[in-house]
């Protein structure tokens, strides 16, 4: 095909139709809202009264989180411009959708991120250096995820999902045999493009047919790469739900309290048996998809602005300054904090060792396993073939006469 022949852009936007715009891509009525753009505290008459405890403390403390976890991201991204990481994945803009749904979960609830949930992290309580130790090549996960109920991160699209469905089962299982211990549920965190999966689909009959303690938590960020929205779905992601007979909630994912107060509700709903929930956080991923990625070859810069007037920590500080909950010696300590947690971060990965022979093969099963024992001798010979090399190196650089 002739250079000229290739459309502009794969996705045209201008060819898609108008209605198939406004389903997908630009925020419907009915969107759960609790926090306006300007920072004015409503109410909402369904999933209100799961906020109303909310009081300025509380809400400082989700504004901490949402901030720390920024400057944490920002740290990553320096680190990965300097050498440091081999790759970062930001999480910029979507501070309200992770801190509002982690804060709401329980200690016994249990999480499968994607490779996007470093706020999700922190509610956990997860040490943050462990994000970056992937990120840095020198291990296959990380942490350990039954420490924080907080799974490995999952790069195969979707894939986490039905291992959401199956352990929220096997909870639900558990907690039958012995009534004594609290009632748990899990969440599936995924991405609108993700959505696409029909692992994602299985996953949703499944947990609908057996009423399965999980809830479905969709970030709709807008783009999946270069991707948009509108061409996931022709319909708003959450009336997906409809059609497997569970509740689907469009929540403002930039509004942490509503974020808050659908997750709590979706949870509880969950946990007392009455089936999963899919929540829809609609927001906008501010940053590059990847920092291998540059969003300016595929969206326009307007855009871009326009989510700025959305941004999730503006908001939530308009509100804490007009209510008088925050002054300004709380937002410069904050500030130093946030330096003091990215000091800690950059040396934390400088010192970060490559992982142990053995540990690369620890974890894989819960038990010995004949495969894993193979695969083990074959490396321990393969890495043995290199015994000699450095020798060889330096012999090579005496001849050389270095
Ligand atoms: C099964 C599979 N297909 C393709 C990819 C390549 N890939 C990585 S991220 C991504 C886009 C995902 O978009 P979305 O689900 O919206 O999540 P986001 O990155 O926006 O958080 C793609 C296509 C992959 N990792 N796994
Ligand atoms: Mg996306």
């Amino acid at each position: 095909m002739a250079l000229e022949q290739l459309p502009a852009s794969e996705f045209d936007s201008a060819e898609l139709d108008d209605s198939l715009m406004r389903a997908a891509g630009s925020p419907p009525d009915g969107m759960v809202q609790l926090l306006s753009p300007d920072g004015v505290r409503t109410g909402h008459e369904r999933y209100g009264r799961y906020a109303e405890d909310i009081d300025g403390e509380t809400l400082r403390s989700f504004y901490r989180d949402m901030f720390l976890i920024r400057r944490f991201d920002t740290e990553a991204t320096a680190l990965q411009r300097q050498g440091e990481l081999v790759m970062w994945v930001p999480l910029t803009g979507q501070e309200g959708a992770q801190i509002g749904s982690g804060r709401a979960l329980a200690a016994q609830d249990y999480v499968f991120p994607t490779y996007r949930e470093h706020g999700v992290a922190l509610t956990r309580g997860l040490e943050l250096s462990h994000l970056l130790r992937r990120f840095r090549g020198i291990s296959h996960g990380g942490w350990d995820p039954r420490e924080a109920n907080f799974h490995l991160y999952t790069l195969v699209l979707a894939a986490q999902v039905p291992h959401a469905v199956g352990y929220a089962m096997g909870m639900a299982r558990d907690q039958k045999l012995d009534p004594s211990q609290p009632a748990g549920a899990t969440v599936a965190y995924f991405g609108d493009g993700a959505s696409s999966e029909g692992d994602v689909h299985e996953s949703m009959v499944f947990a609908a047919s057996y009423d399965a303690p999980v809830v479905f938590f969709c970030q709709n960020n807008h783009w999946a790469i270069s991707v948009p929205t509108e061409v996931q779905s022709r319909i708003p992601l959450a009336n997906r739900a409809q059609g497997y007979g569970f509740p689907g909630i469009r929540v403002d994912g930039n509004d942490v309290l509503a974020v808050h107060a659908v997750t709590r509700w979706a949870l509880e709903h969950a946990r007392a048996g009455k089936g999963p929930v899919l929540i829809e956080a609609f927001t906008y991923r501010m940053s590059a998809h990847t920092t291998a990625d540059d969003p300016t070859k595929y969206r326009v810069s307007a855009d871009e602005e326009a989510w700025i007037g959305r941004d999730p920590l503006s908001r939530l500080e308009k509100h804490l300054r007009a209510s008088g909950a925050a002054d300004e010696a709380f937002f410069a300590s904050l500030a130093a904090e946030g330096d003091d947690l990215a000091a800690k971060l950059r040396a934390d990965v400088q010192a970060m060792e490559p992982p142990a022979f053995e540990e690369s093969f620890a974890g894989v099963y819960a038990e010995p396993h004949a495969l894993i024992n193979e695969e083990r001798a074959f490396h321990r010979s393969y890495e043995a073939g290199f015994a000699d090399t450095e020798d060889i190196t330096e012999d090579n650089a005496k001849e050389a006469g270095a």
